[in-house]
């Protein structure tokens, strides 16, 4: 264990004590005077201010008024300079050593032995500056160090600013959190253009119409068609975080889509919905469009 703090201020020896020679016993006189016989003088150091001052920032609790103090570190903690740090981005880290007398010691970050970052820590340097990795969700960092022979750790909040910035993940066009939903981290499968459940969409467009990539059943279609006198009702598999709109045509070798009117840009329901055109005019062609809003 390091050794903090050794004062011992028991009076000063103004004299050593010469051979064999003996002293009278002395009371400490509590007011602090000198002290004296034929082998030494020395003055006492009794009184003083007394009690526990602190600061709350960086973190100090002092004990004052003992003639002598040891002290060794019986906990440790590390303090981030704020609670939360966007992705990418460094902020000093510096810590806290509870003395075992139960004071506290502020601790720069250039006292700690760092421990290897873990992520999403991407580097703690030596003087204790943290960096950031990209996240693709609000991930807690933990950084962890070590001073004077004790272990201790804090943790601040990594925010996700970006949503395309993820290693592997980064600038293909897809959401790294839907990307690692579905794939976990740094899979080769995730990719855009990638297709590896064989359905008949690619990954880019699973993510546009909310299905699952990794479920051949699970894929954007027109689930039934209903004709009921003159009500044509389409329905399809809906994600509460998509619109849907319904388009018609009359002619599939020249096919010339137009939108229904009241039909477009309506809100899935996290499960079957219906898009409906009443009394048209004549028999036409249906597809829905998908849009992530
Ligand atoms: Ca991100
Ligand atoms: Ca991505
Ligand atoms: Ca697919």
């Amino acid at each position: 264990m390091k050794r903090i703090a050794a004062i011992w201020i028991a009076g000063l020896l103004a004299a050593g004590l010469a051979g064999a020679a003996t002293t009278a016993l002395q009371a400490v006189d509590a007011g602090g005077a000198p002290a004296s016989s034929a082998n030494y003088a020395a003055d006492q150091s009794v009184g003083g201010a007394v009690g526990i001052s602190s600061a709350a920032a960086p973190e100090t609790v002092a004990r004052h008024g003992y003639v002598g103090q040891l002290a060794d570190a019986a906990a440790f903690a590390v303090v981030p300079e704020a609670d939360e740090l966007d992705e990418g981005a460094s902020q000093p880290l510096a810590g806290v050593a509870t003395l075992d007398d139960d004071t506290a010691l502020a601790v720069a970050g250039d006292e700690v032995n760092w421990t290897p970052p873990v992520f999403p820590l991407a580097d703690v340097s030596t003087a204790g500056v943290a960096t950031a990795a990209n996240v693709y969700e609000d991930t807690v960092a933990v950084a962890t160090g070590t001073y004077a022979g004790v272990a201790g750790s804090g943790s601040f909040l990594v925010r996700n600013v970006g949503t395309d910035d993820f290693d592997v993940y980064a600038g293909d066009g897809l959401p790294d959190d839907w990307q690692v939903d579905h794939f976990g981290i740094g899979n080769p499968d995730a990719g855009p253009t990638n297709n590896v459940d064989e359905d008949p969409f690619d990954n880019a467009g699973e993510w546009i119409a909310d299905t699952d990539p990794t479920d051949g059943d699970s894929y954007f279609r027109i689930e039934a068609v209903s004709n009921r006198a003159a009500t044509a009702e389409v329905w399809v598999d809906s994600s509460a975080e998509r619109r849907y709109s319904l388009e018609r045509t009359t002619n599939l070798a020249v096919p010339d889509w137009q939108p229904v009117a009241g039909q477009t840009n309506l809100p899935g329901l996290d499960g079957m919905r219906s898009l409906v055109e009443t009394n048209p005019a004549e028999s036409h062609h249906y597809r829905v469009d998908v849009q992530v809003p």
